[in-house]
């Protein structure tokens, strides 16, 4: 065998390295093969998901759920999405961790540990919707570059930490302050360290609201490394891309907050609906703040079937970003008529709701059933598509399973 098909010398010094023990047979080896030990491990045992999420990207790691994953009330680590937009910190070390409170409009800046935040400031928990502003990109037309997410990009997991405000108030701020600003602890994909993944914020009423955290658990435990371990901000209601993981420093700004990704297309919309496909000058864009009313069936999996004569039990959640969802309905005549389903209230202020309703169908055949939630401002989820924009944001269009009954 011709001996070029073996790697060659400075190659397997280089291999050796890495592995960090000598590579026995490491002569042996085929050109181009890649040893086990230097793969990524795979996704769903390192970031513990279920094997039916669906991995959208691996550099960085974007992960979404499929709506019959969704069907906890409280959604667990195996089944939350992740959304990540450079390299996940690779050394946390809590014992050295630190959370500083700057920007103009800081009285006097101050620094935190892990430690002196949990003991001097009061634990709260609440349930909070986090949807990615990007959900339901794929569907749109012309399509928008990034992550072509379906419908998983949302999650409602249990929260606890301490309050924004408290902390906010703590180091205090003066009547400047405008705007917060995060900044994390995440590599950009350049791994240039001057460069910020992602640097976003909200403006000081979203910051001062009760159930705007600096977190540090979530669903009882640590939270998971790729979900922001050990600090993060959680501001639900609002595109998750506010709550920040990994955090650092949190500015209080004089300003709106100019970080990374606040400008531009980036979790921008037109602020006046444009024709698809149109080009939108930079000043005719606005910044997204609450998420639009939405929801979800999680039960049962669009595909299923059921025998002639019997109901059929729906059931899934409803959101409205800042408000709540005061009706949710479902058709099976692709949107001609509408009936209620049954919608319980949120446990806490923006945490999603669950709705169910028992369906009758008039004869065999093929059905859709779709789902409409309602905002207590009377706005309801577009049928199909609300409007394009260019990053393919706020698809809050109408869920669709389809249904066999035989
Ligand atoms: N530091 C940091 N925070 C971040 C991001 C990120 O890439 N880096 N992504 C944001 C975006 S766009 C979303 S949708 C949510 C996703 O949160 P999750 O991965 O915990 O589901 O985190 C937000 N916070
Ligand atoms: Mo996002």
């Amino acid at each position: 065998m011709n001996r070029r098909h073996f790697i060659k010398n400075t190659a397997l010094g280089t291999l050796t390295a890495a592995v960090g023990t000598e590579i026995v047979f490491g002569k042996m080896i085929p050109n181009g093969y890649s040893l086990l030990a230097l793969q990524d491990p795979d996704p769903f045992t390192l970031f513990r998901k279920d094997r039916e999420m669906v991995i959208l990207n691996d550099k960085p790691w974007n992960i979404e759920a499929k709506a019959h994953l969704l069907d906890d009330k409280i959604t667990p680590n195996k089944f939350m999405f992740i959304r990540n937009n450079g390299l996940i910190p690779e050394e946390v070390d809590v014992a050295s961790w630190t959370l500083t409170i700057d920007g103009e409009a800081v009285r006097k800046p101050k620094i935190y540990t892990l430690s002196e935040l949990k003991s001097k400031f009061k634990t709260y928990t609440y349930q909070l919707t986090l949807e990615c502003g990007g959900n339901g990109r794929s569907e749109f037309d012309p399509p928008a570059k990034g992550n072509q997410w379906t419908v998983g990009a949302v999650s409602c997991a249990e929260w606890t930490g301490v309050r924004l405000r408290d902390v906010l108030e703590d180091a205090g701020f003066t009547e400047k302050a405008v705007y917060i600003g995060y900044h994390a602890a995440d590599v950009h994909l350049s791994r240039d360290p001057k460069k910020e993944t992602i640097s976003r914020g909200a403006p000081m009423a979203k910051a001062l609201q009760d159930e705007t955290l600096l977190a540090f658990k979530m669903n009882g435990e640590d939270i998971p490394l790729a979900h922001g371990y050990p600090l993060r901000l959680v501001a639900g209601g609002w595109p998750a891309s506010v709550s920040g993981k990994w955090i650092q420093r949190i500015s209080i700004r004089d300003r709106v907050h100019d970080g990374s990704k606040m400008t531009g297309d980036s979790y921008r919309m037109p602020c006046n609906p444009v024709a698809p496909g149109e080009k939108v000058k930079d000043e005719d864009m606005c910044i997204i703040e609450s998420m639009p009313v939405k929801s979800l069936i999680t039960y049962p999996q669009s595909g299923a079937m059921i025998k002639e004569g019997r109901k059929l039990n729906i059931r899934g959640h409803a959101w409205a970003g800042e408000l709540e969802v005061s009706k949710m309905e479902y058709s099976i005549d692709f949107g001609s008529t509408w009936q209620n389903c049954s919608l319980q209230k949120p446990v806490n202020r923006l945490a999603w709701q669950h709705f169910s309703a028992d369906i009758s169908f008039p004869k065999k055949g093929y059905y859709e059933v779709w789902g409409r939630a309602t905002d207590s401002n009377g706005k309801s989820q577009p049928m199909l598509l609300p409007g394009w924009n260019p990053k393919g944001y706020l698809n809050n269009a109408c869920h669709r399973i389809a249904i066999k009954v035989t």
